[in-house]
């Protein structure tokens, strides 16, 4: 028996096969789950279909989180295909070129709005517009990263908008924990995803990050869909309001060193 058997899942964020949403969406078909596949823009049509398929997805759906009315039909329509909701994964976020390659002190009114509004503000919109048909027991989960704790160069406004959708996480956690339903994020290690893509000195941080975790190993998008299968299964029943690094222990360590500096080479 699956640890998701049953339960409705829906997916926001597909991007591509090496989307973290896609080592979600797998994980959760493994486990049994009933998936609905939400993904942004035309042109990602294309990639995104052929990934429903391949696990029997039949609910796909374009949905740009920057639109109220969007989110309204979409939860909509969620409803009068699956009935209830039991898990909503947010796996949404984006911020302009110039705000991730100039200094912080440097980004615009609207660059930050921007960062904000898809990143942060769209997680509380879903979390408004499903709430009518979300199962007592659903389990509400996005992704973030460690830049929105400690400083991650380049990673700038969206280590300001990390640090609201944490904060987020907990303020609906609050809200809906009388109505049994929990909201955690996944902070996850560095990734080779569309997102982290001409990400400048992306390549050489996440060789780093190899090393000086103690796993001493990147982080992969399976890893990220099996704690997702934990977040949105009932064998998280009392976690709510959380954090949970899935990064190899990087997070937990706070004088790094190389092999050869710790044998004092
Ligand atoms: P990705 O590019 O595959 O996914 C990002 C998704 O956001 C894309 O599918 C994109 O279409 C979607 N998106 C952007 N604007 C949108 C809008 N207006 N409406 C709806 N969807 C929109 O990259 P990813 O790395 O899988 O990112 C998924 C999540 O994981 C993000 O929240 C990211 O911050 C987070 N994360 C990524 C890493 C990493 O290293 N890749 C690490 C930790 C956390
Ligand atoms: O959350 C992310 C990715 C966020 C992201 C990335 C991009 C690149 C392309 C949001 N918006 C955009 N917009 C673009 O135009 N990560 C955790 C991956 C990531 O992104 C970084 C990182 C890491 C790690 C950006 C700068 C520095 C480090």
């Amino acid at each position: 028996m699956g640890l998701l058997e049953g339960k409705n899942a829906l997916v926001f964020g597909l991007a591509n096969e090496r989307s973290i949403a896609w080592g979600i969406t797998q994980a959760f078909k493994r486990e049994g789950a009933n998936l609905g596949i939400s993904y942004a823009g035309e042109m990602l049509e294309k990639r995104v279909k052929p990934l429903a398929e391949q696990v029997g997805c039949k609910w796909v759906e374009e949905c740009d989180v920057t639109k109220d009315d969007q989110i309204k039909i979409t939860a909509e329509k969620a409803a009068k295909h699956f009935g209830k909701i039991d898990v909503l994964v947010h796996s949404i976020a984006f911020a302009g070129k110039d705000e991730l390659s100039r200094p912080y002190y440097e980004t615009s009114r609207e660059g930050f709005k921007n960062a904000m509004d898809i990143s942060v503000y769209s997680l509380v919109a879903l979390a408004n517009a499903f709430l009518p048909y979300l199962n007592p027991n659903a389990s509400i989960m996005c992704l973030t990263y460690y830049g929105s704790v400690k400083v991650a160069p380049n990673y700038n406004v969206m280590g300001v908008a990390k640090a609201a959708l944490e904060s987020s996480t907990r303020y609906l956690a609050y809200d809906l924990g009388p109505k049994k339903i929990r909201v955690n994020a996944i902070s996850a290690g560095p990734i080779r995803t569309l997102a982290a893509a001409g990400v400048g000195g992306f390549r050489d941080m996440y060789k780093h990050f190899a090393d000086a975790a103690p796993l001493r190993e990147n982080v992969t998008i399976e890893d990220v869909g099996n704690s997702a299968v934990f977040l949105a299964s009932d064998l998280s029943a009392r976690i709510t309001g959380e954090v949970l690094y899935v990064d190899s222990g990087f997070n937990t360590v706070g004088v790094q060193m190389t092999e050869k500096q710790e044998k004092g080479e």
